[in-house]
């Protein structure tokens, strides 16, 4: 097996704006900033990954600033201290650094872009997917009006997208969902609640088992796999983790304590393609369904998501839906494009889109490159 040989690893602080701004329970975003981390070889390739964190710590406690540290500080310089022969080995340099997930996977993921460039095969193949089709579903913010949410679903719907998701909060929950199903009786529905409730009120989450959704996402504390337990044995509706997942061991325990049936991989969440990977392989022994959940990724961390995707787990609609949803411009050529609700995974090198430069550098707010002497 071929050895990566890195000459210099670049971070770029990014900020795109969004076409729409985005709210969930924590909060609105309008503007998108990120950041892209690109690692070079000896031979000149290059490979990108993006690091989803926020601008600020709501969705979990890493920001673009906690990132850029990690990466500068500790993460960059153990590539130059002991480097990786193959991305499966990255997760083990970087287990003695605690959490710091999403700094962790972008540095991963543009080593694992790098490493099928320079075997020239599909990120998607030397992740092990076989599906060349996915399936997309549409993840929907809070509104200011019911009929707005009304129009944003239709306008979906429409397009082709397979499942619905709506973002609920306390007191736009039941009420929301119950004029949603009035409306498209037959549509895959589900609701994220992004940690908004307690169990005190279970008997409002109970309700919703009256709309035939797929699931609850995320219901209660971030951190909880507890009481996310004890609300399973009142709900008929499965629960979907996703905040409450950072590893393999996070998934096993919450599955034998039974606090979800499903499992929304986010590689940025978890640390990475290859800990992806091996949730993704512990859910398919369990029987448990997953699917992939988004962080409104420009088109670097979209491709990933595309790429992880393909794995035979990854049997309902995931939250990676086209680039169009959310940039005026995306980032790759060509962007990702959905059709009758699917996404064609291109069969190219590399994640499989092609950067455009000259629209990161549009982008970019400032950016810094690391190389070995300059340790
Ligand atoms: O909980 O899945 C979530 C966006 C930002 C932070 C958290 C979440 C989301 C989404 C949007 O639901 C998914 C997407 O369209 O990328
Ligand atoms: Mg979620």
């Amino acid at each position: 097996m071929m050895k990566l040989r890195l000459s210099a690893v670049t971070l770029r602080a990014m900020r795109m704006r969004m076409r729409a701004p985005f709210t969930t329970s924590f909060g609105t975003e309008w503007d998108k900033d990120f950041i892209l981390v690109e690692v070079k070889d000896a031979e000149g390739r290059s490979g990108w990954g993006e690091a989803v964190a926020m601008k600020a710590p709501l969705y979990n406690e890493e920001t673009v600033g906690t990132v850029w540290l990690m990466l500068k500080e500790f993460l960059i310089p153990l590539l130059w201290h002991q480097p990786p022969g193959h991305p499966q080995e990255v997760a083990g340099l970087f287990r003695h650094i605690r959490r710091n997930y999403m700094a962790k996977a972008a540095l991963e993921g543009a080593l694992w872009d790098l490493y099928a460039m320079a075997e020239n095969v599909p990120l998607y193949r030397a992740l092990g997917g076989e599906r060349t089709v996915i399936d997309v579903g549409i993840s929907l913010g809070i509104e200011s009006s019911v009929d707005k949410l009304l129009a944003q679903v239709e306008k979906y719907v429409a397009a082709g997208y397979k499942r619905i998701k709506i973002k609920v909060k306390p007191g736009w929950d039941v009420d929301i969902v119950a004029a949603v199903r009035r409306r498209f009786p037959a549509i895959q529905l589900m609701v994220d609640a992004n940690s908004a409730y307690t169990l005190a009120d279970s008997a409002r989450l109970a309700a919703l088992d009256e709309y035939n959704l797929m699931m609850i996402e995320q219901p209660l504390a971030h951190d909880d796999i507890i009481d996310h337990a004890v609300l399973q044995k009142q709900l008929k509706t499965p629960i979907c983790l996703d905040e409450s997942i950072h590893s393999v061991e996070d998934a096993r325990k919450a599955l034998e304590l039974d606090s979800g049936r499903i499992i929304n991989i986010k590689i940025g969440r978890v640390g990475g393609l290859t800990e992806a990977k091996a949730i993704h392989d512990l859910c398919v022994g369990k029987g448990v369904p997953v699917w992939c959940g988004g962080m409104l990724e420009s088109g670097v961390g979209r491709a990933h998501n595309v790429a992880i995707t393909t794995l035979a787990g990854f049997t309902l609609p995931g939250d990676t839906a086209a680039s169009n949803r959310y940039w005026e411009e995306d980032l790759i050529e060509p962007e990702v494009t959905v059709h009758d609700g699917v996404i064609h995974v291109p069969d190219r090198p590399g994640i499989g889109y092609a950067l455009c430069r000259e629209k990161i550098d549009k982008y970019t707010l400032y950016s810094k490159t690391f190389r070995p002497e300059a340790r």
